[in-house]
């Protein structure tokens, strides 16, 4: 890299807080100096607000090609469990180069919407009928691809899958293309890590689907393939699954989890939605993270998480994009505080203490959440890669704001347009709110579905 790029911009939200015209330099992908109350060099590129780029801590990328595809009611109620039935139909169709199209989709519109890495939670091994690919990381790599197409980075979290319900029960045939047993995924790691070697900044985890889908015997087994990465784990997101877990074990899931394994920083309990009070205090005493995704688990019925009790004891907390059925870091946000209010007929409720805005309470959590759950550090600083998201200073949605307003404003009052640059690791992604690959990436999307969803 030649001269250092400089970025200035009229207020940024840095690890310390808000400064005024702040101007940074980039180096090698990182932030190499931060200056405050500094006019603009001549040759630095001017960028209005200046945020953190946040972690989707929870995805699935094909699920972005049934968005929107779900929503008709079928002949008895629709539940989670007939959404994921009609879900199970449209994977089944996915070939590499499909799954590698549709996640680059879904990558690029994560970086527009202020992302900066994705932990996908990525369980479609295997081809049609379960048959193996002569690659086991044939998926992964087309995962680790669609990342670098679209620049965000990336935590791989290659699932392990191996039954159909509680205490081992046979995996059903639309199941047979996640399936492996310890020593199988013991060989997907290894293929995983290889497919990931040469992008920058990614990192591999490991991810036991649910209890559902895996025996106390397994999670033992494969615990110690995170090598001190992160383990994350769907967790008590419908009430059936808290029943079924009941009857087998006497114990809810979350509870029987932190009696069960090694729970801490380390871990992600994806939903976390049914607890019951103990379980939320002890879920925010072991130091994980509440992988929370409020759009999908709105969009499938899945409940709301208990967060003012789990925040009175400083739980940790991140948000994901989960099925991809609308790709919005403010709306997940908005609806994670909106679902609050209308529980609990009040408002403010994620603010963490009197006199404090909602807007930087939420985004600082999921800032540090997100970055926790997905193996790295988080925050504008020296020394930290240059993972950025600029606002528009002069959208209407935020003229005449300053400090926390200016979250509170994007969070709540912004619709379209409040982002205008996005950097990964000091690479510009996005211009005027547009990703730099979007057409083409768009292009081979569309030409992908026309295909998959052609009668
Ligand atoms: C998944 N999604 O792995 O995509 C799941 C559905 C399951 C959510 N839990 C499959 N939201 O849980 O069995
Ligand atoms: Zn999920």
């Amino acid at each position: 890299m030649g001269a250092r790029l400089g970025l200035h911009f009229t207020t940024a939200l840095l690890q310390d807080g808000w400064a005024k015209d702040v101007r940074l330099t980039l180096d090698h992908g990182c932030i190499a100096t931060i200056e405050r109350d500094v006019a603009a060099g001549p040759d630095d590129e001017r960028a209005g607000i200046g945020l953190p780029g946040i972690a989707n801590l929870h995805s699935h990328a094909f699920q972005r090609g049934m968005a929107g595809l779900a929503e008709r009611r079928g002949k008895g109620g629709d539940s989670f469990w007939t959404w994921r039935t009609l879900m199970y139909r449209f994977v089944d169709r996915i070939a590499p180069d499909d799954l590698e199209a549709i996640a680059a989709q879904a990558y690029v519109e994560m970086v527009e919407a202020g992302f900066t890495r994705v932990g996908e939670f990525h369980y479609l091994h295997h081809d049609q009928g379960g048959r193996a690919y002569g690659n086991i990381g044939e998926m992964a790599a087309r995962i680790a691809a669609a990342a670098d197409q679209s620049g965000i980075a990336l935590t791989l979290l290659p699932v392990f899958y191996a039954h159909g319900g509680f205490g081992g029960a046979a995996a059903g045939a639309a199941q047979a293309r996640f399936l492996n047993d310890p020593d199988s995924y013991d060989e997907l790691i290894t293929a995983s890590r290889r497919a990931v070697a040469g992008l920058d900044g990614a990192l591999v985890g490991i991810a036991p689907h649910s209890l559902r889908a895996v025996t106390p015997d397994e999670l033992t087994a494969i615990l110690p393939l995170a090598d001190r990465g992160p383990v994350h784990i769907h967790i008590a997101e419908q009430t059936r699954e808290v029943e079924d877990c009941m009857a087998w074990s006497g114990a809810r899931p979350v509870e029987w989890l932190l009696a069960n394994a090694p729970v801490d920083r380390r871990w992600c309990l994806v939903h976390a939605t049914h607890m019951v009070d103990g379980e939320t205090k002890r879920l925010a005493l072991s130091g994980a993270v509440a992988g929370l995704c409020p759009i999908t688990e709105a969009n499938l019925g899945d409940g709301i998480f208990h967060a003012p009790k789990f925040r009175m004891y400083e739980g940790h907390l991140g948000i994901g994009s989960d099925s991809n059925v609308l790709i919005s870091l403010a709306e997940e946000l908005r609806l994670l505080e909106y679902g609050q209010r209308l529980k609990r007929r009040a408002r403010n409720v994620m603010a963490r203490r009197a006199n404090t805005s909602t807007g930087r309470s939420l985004f600082d959590a999921a800032l540090a959440g997100g970055a926790q759950a997905l193996g790295v550090s988080s925050g504008l600083a020296v020394g930290a890669p240059a993972d950025i998201v600029s606002l528009k200073s002069d959208h209407p949605a935020l003229v005449a704001r300053s400090g926390d307003d200016i979250l509170d404003s994007f969070i709540f009052a912004g619709a379209h347009g409040l982002i205008s640059g996005v950097w990964r690791a000091g690479v510009r992604l996005v211009s005027d709110g547009v990703h730099h690959q979007r057409a083409s990436v768009a292009a081979r999307y569309g030409r992908t579905l026309e295909r998959l969803l052609a009668p």
